[in-house]
């Protein structure tokens, strides 16, 4: 590299800074081209004067100056120091106003950071640090002021101006343009500041608090799309209700809005009272959404309406705190779909992907603690650790305190610190303060990164009538990191008798009254033994029920009683979790005997257990099609020392194979009974039995080579779908078999909904998702396809991120062609779009998990986008620490 390469920041470098903004007033011209942007920004100094004036350092990129004032005063470019990274005033006085005027370019804004066009709309990203490609500016989270943000556009092309706060005045002036001005009163930092501009429809509703304040709520969509908001709507005032009554949080101005824009680097953006939406996070209606986008959908709103207490209101000091705000919303969200829907399948589903997105990170090169140390490009650490991880560290603070003790915490939080930018420190204060207990140890989860493994071993002693369990605890080795110390685990547990029932567990030492059928037991040492006394002969051992620490155990467990587990165990994720380790047990063994050649036969329990669960009419169906779903190659991939994705792959289809074979007409039953009856609803009931339903077809699908029918079965299935769950299942198993039927489909799927951008990204993730061995020759040809554009990140996931990071088979491909596939769009795209080039680099990083052969052509693929001229930081950050 020739150029000098991007600097890491570190959190122990903090200081608070130098200069104060009160109040920032903005005055936006708004033309797709050339936008003029006038910032006055009132400052007063925050440091102690006595040894002089501290230089005002305003952070600035990508921006033209036209011009800058000091207390009216037009400085000469002697006054001041401009460069790439910002502008500098040497010697300011105490208090002065500073008239800033900048021109940028949001049409050319390719990054979708800071202000730019999308599909003619004029729309904000300032998180993280958006704000300085708009006006020179302290952009930094704890300098907070109040804004007032004055919007003139053409009136014709942007009906519709919006930004923070209320809507003071709005009136019409020369030119054909209008002018609207908007004030929000609650200070806030810049990353929160957010403008909308353009000819949108809006879906209008009320909503009341519970203290009588009378919210307007408006979603704004492209024409056309109202109809698709109505989920949206009713999730959002679900959620406003929710929140008072779980945390005592109400809203806090007259007007919420919601815009849904197409072009948008991640899912949402919790700007206050302006929430930006990916249209994906809100556009929904039976034909063009599956279960699992209303499901997103719910989330999301509620994520980040959830922001305006845990975010906005409260918000970070700096960025290596980002988990202050994220992994609490999404502790909070959580919980929310939780009581929506029903809690052991959403906790299902969060350890699905807690493991398949963040257990990988904190294994591999990129891993960090919750609260990072460093950084080169914050953008990059919006990660599972930061918002998945921190979710689990909040909720294990509930599993300690328990509910109400959480509750007391998070009232105290809110009293302590509302309006200020704060710490995880200062949270965890006001936890420990409210419930007076120390979190000392417990705080190590901030800081230590890597996933705990736990190795366990229990056994009974019939003459003392006594349990033990010993567990001992260890956290790997991780970048800057080699040894940890012993973390604070709250470890749920209990002992099974042979009837199923859980054992009354009381701790030698404590009196009667203590048992209880499940412990949380403190794991705080290296090795700790804990004895249970009293106990009868116990059946199974069951932990870390409910997951209630996001950790990795080991515990020797056979068949049988993994089978009885999943037959009786209490907790239902336990039940799961039985049936998931069961399975990894035989997929790995069997990985390992197509690597030596000699296959034996599946342990028929497994099977026997899948047919119990779908005979057992008792289980909500979204826990049944969890229950008997295989855990992923990926999960299976990061349980062997050396990943095979061929082997993977033939193992588990050999193990669907064998259950579709086996339990072929129970399979067949659970499909007939489970048609849809009537009309799409989008309930978690509906849900769950259209994704059982959805699970059997596919078993039966896997036996595609015995019943050579099944081709034209998954078609007719598709062309009898009434909705886009059922349509998008019988597709996803369809475009896994090579034929005519799988053509048809796609030729169909792509006829019908060609005009709607976010179906046809639908269409783009499947083939990127097929096993069929030409899937990148065909992925690589869509590259070309007019519904394809690298400007366009939802296209950029759709296509590119499901090939790379949901494909493992395809793209590990012996030959190294999916790696050079993966260099070749990077930095095809890094010019274009840093922030999303970059978040999709992760796959290649995990070199060191696969053979010698794969580890050259990967690590040649992270050099060579290395060697590139010009690389952004972003990418320059995560490819360099990829290959470290
Ligand atoms: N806070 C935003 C994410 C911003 C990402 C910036 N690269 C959305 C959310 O977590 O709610
Ligand atoms: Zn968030």
């Amino acid at each position: 590299m020739t150029e000098p390469q991007p600097t890491a920041i570190h959190r122990q470098d903090y200081t608070p800074p130098d200069y104060r903004i009160e109040t920032v007033d903005l005055e936006f011209d708004l033309e797709p081209s050339s936008t003029r942007v006038k910032a006055r920004l009132a400052i007063t100094a925050a440091h102690d004067r006595s040894g002089g004036a501290r230089p005002l350092v305003l952070h600035g990129d990508a921006l033209e100056l036209v011009s800058v004032a000091l207390d009216g005063r037009v400085l000469g470019a002697g006054d001041y120091r401009l460069d790439d990274k910002g502008l500098t005033i040497a010697a300011p006085p105490p208090a002065f106003t500073l008239d800033i005027e900048t021109r940028i370019d949001p049409a050319a804004n390719t990054q979708l950071s800071g202000l730019y066009v999308s599909s003619n709309v004029f729309c904000t990203q300032c998180e993280a640090e958006g704000f300085r490609r708009i006006t020179y500016f302290l952009d930094r989270p704890d300098v907070m002021a109040t804004y007032r943000t004055t919007i003139r556009a053409d009136r014709a092309a942007y009906p519709v101006l919006l930004s923070n706060g209320n809507l003071v005045e709005q009136r019409q002036v020369e030119g054909g343009r209008h002018v609207a001005v908007w004030h929000d009163p609650f200070p806030k930092p810049s990353y929160l500041f957010a403008l909308v501009a353009g000819d949108l429809a809006c879906n209008e509703d009320r909503f009341t608090t519970r203290s009588g304040r009378d919210v307007t709520l408006r979603i704004f969509v492209e024409h056309g799309k109202q109809a698709r908001t109505g989920y949206a709507m009713d999730c959002l005032k679900r959620a406003m209700r929710w929140d008072e009554e779980r945390f005592g949080l109400e809203y806090d101005l007259d007007l919420f809005n919601i815009v849904a824009v197409s072009d948008f680097n991640m899912g949402a953006m919790e700007n206050k009272s302006l929430n930006v939406f990916n249209d994906k996070y809100i556009l929904a209606d039976p034909e063009i959404a599956t279960d699992a986008d209303y499901a997103g959908i719910e989330t999301v709103v509620a994520h980040e309406y959830f922001h305006n207490w845990t975010g906005d209101r409260i918000t970070c000091r700096d960025w290596f705190q980002l988990s202050l705000k994220e992994g609490l919303t999404v502790f909070r969200d959580r919980e929310f779909s939780s009581d929506m829907r029903s809690r052991p399948v959403k906790r299902i589903q969060d350890v699905r992907s807690l493991r398949a997105r963040q257990f990988p990170e904190d294994a591999g090169p990129l891993a960090h603690p919750v609260r990072p140390d460093s950084y080169i490009e914050i953008n990059n650490f919006y990660t599972a650790t930061i918002y998945d991880k921190g979710a689990e560290v909040i909720g294990m603070m509930q599993a300690i305190l328990g509910q109400d003790g959480f509750r007391k915490g998070m009232d105290l939080y809110v009293q302590r610190h509302d309006g200020q930018a704060v710490t995880c420190d200062d949270f965890a204060a006001a936890m420990a303060d409210a419930n007076g207990v120390d979190l000392g140890q417990f705080k190590r989860w901030y800081s230590q990164a890597g996933t705990p493994e736990l190795a366990i071993e229990g056994s009974y002693d019939t003459r003392a009538g006594a349990y033990e369990m010993t567990v001992t605890q260890r956290c790997p080795p991780t970048p800057g990191q080699p040894d940890k110390a012993p973390m604070h685990i709250p470890l749920a547990m209990g002992l099974l008798d042979a009837q199923g029932q859980d054992i009354r567990l009381r701790l030698d030492g404590e009196t009667a009254d203590a048992a209880a059928p499940g412990r949380v037991l403190a794991v705080t040492a290296p090795r700790q033994t804990f004895r249970f006394v009293n106990v009868p002969q116990p059946k199974a051992l069951s932990v870390n029920r409910g997951f209630s620490a996001p950790v990795n155990v080991t515990l020797a467990q056979g068949g049988a009683e993994r089978a009885f587990l999943m037959a009786h165990d209490s907790d239902a994720f336990a039940r799961w979790e039985a049936g998931q380790q069961f399975a990894t047990d035989l997929l790995l063994r069997r990985a390992g005997e197509i690597q030596r050649g000699a296959p034996t036969p599946f342990d028929p329990a497994f099977v026997e257990a899948v047919g119990q669960i779908l005979r057992d009419e008792s289980l909500e169906p979204a826990f049944a099609a969890e229950a008997i779903a295989l855990p992923g190659e990926d999960y299976i991939a990061e349980r062997m020392d050396i990943v095979d994705v061929e082997a993977i792959h033939s193992a588990r289809e050999a193990l669907r194979q064998a259950i579709a074979t086996s339990l072929r007409a129970d399979l067949e039953r659970i499909v007939a009974a489970n048609a849809s009856p009537g009309p799409y609803t989008p309930d978690a009931a509906a849900a769950g039995r259209r994704a059982l339903r959805n699970v059997a077809l596919g078993y039966l699908a896997a036996s595609a080579a015995e019943a050579p029918g099944t081709a034209d079965r998954l078609l007719a299935a598709y062309r009898a779908a009434d909705n886009m769950t059922d349509r998008m299942a019988a597709l996803r198993l369809l475009v896994d078999l090579d034929g005519p039927q799988r053509q048809a489909a796609l030729d169909d799927f792509h006829d019908r909904f060609r005009d709607d951008a976010l179906v046809i990204d639908k269409w783009l993730a499947l083939q990127a998702l097929s096993a069929l061995p030409d899937t990148l020759a065909r992925v690589t040809a869509l590259l070309g396809h007019p519904a394809f554009a690298l400007e366009k990140p939802n296209k950029v996931r759709a296509l590119i991120g499901s090939f790379t990071a949901g494909n493992p088979l395809r793209y590990h491909a012996a030959d190294g062609s999916g790696y050079a596939f993966h260099a070749d769009r990077t930095l095809a795209l890094d010019p274009i779009n840093p922030q999303v080039a970059a978040r999709l680099l992760a796959p290649l990083g995990r070199w060191q998990r696969f053979d010698a052969g794969r580890q050259a052509k990967m690590k040649a693929a992270l050099a060579r986008i290395l060697a590139a001229p010009k690389l952004s930081p972003d990418v320059y950050e995560i490819a360099s620490k990829s290959l470290a």
